[in-house]
């Protein structure tokens, strides 16, 4: 379902609060990502350290959730600004596209523990469904 205008404005709300914690937050939720679903570790085996303190997989968390950081500013334009990822993903690094709601899983989860508070029902709608849609402007490329 496509983003109403106040889940944009809600999502672009809590993403400035959260903003200073996104890169260490990117690395806890790929860490559990790959710990809690296995299967998602083939694409990343050419990295020597997969667990919970791999310095590696921490500092892509952080670049992930760049990308979705910079998705959010540009929010009324999602498939547009994400094609050249969606490329990347699909033709060179040839993810599955069922590992993007993994991902998105893993980041609500970990958005829900940094910032309990913050992280109310209405919130939690709001940015499920503009990961949703961040999933499937990911997707887009791929046929
Ligand atoms: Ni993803 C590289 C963004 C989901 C596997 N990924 C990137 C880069 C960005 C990025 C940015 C760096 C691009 C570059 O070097 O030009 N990835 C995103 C975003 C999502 C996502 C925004 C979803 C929210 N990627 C996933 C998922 C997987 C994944 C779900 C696999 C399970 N990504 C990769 C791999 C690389 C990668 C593998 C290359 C890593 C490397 O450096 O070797």
């Amino acid at each position: 379902m496509s983003l109403s205008g106040k889940d944009k404005t809600v999502v672009k709300a809590f993403w400035d609060k959260v903003s200073p914690k996104t890169a260490e937050m990117g690395g806890e939720a790929l860490v559990r990502m790959l710990t809690a679903y296995p299967q998602t570790k083939t694409y990343f085996s050419h990295w020597s350290d997969l667990g919970p303190d791999s310095a590696q997989v921490k500092k892509h968390g952080a670049t992930i959730m760049g990308a979705i950081g910079d998705a959010v500013s540009k929010i009324d334009d999602l498939t547009g600004s994400l094609s050249k990822l969606s490329e990347l993903h699909a033709f060179k690094l040839r993810v599955d596209p069922a590992n993007f709601r993994i991902l998105a899983h893993n980041i609500i989860l970990v958005l829900a523990m940094y910032f309990p508070n913050e992280f109310t029902p209405e919130v939690h709608v709001s940015v499920d469904k503009f990961l949703q849609n961040l999933a499937l402007a990911l997707s887009e490329r791929y046929r």
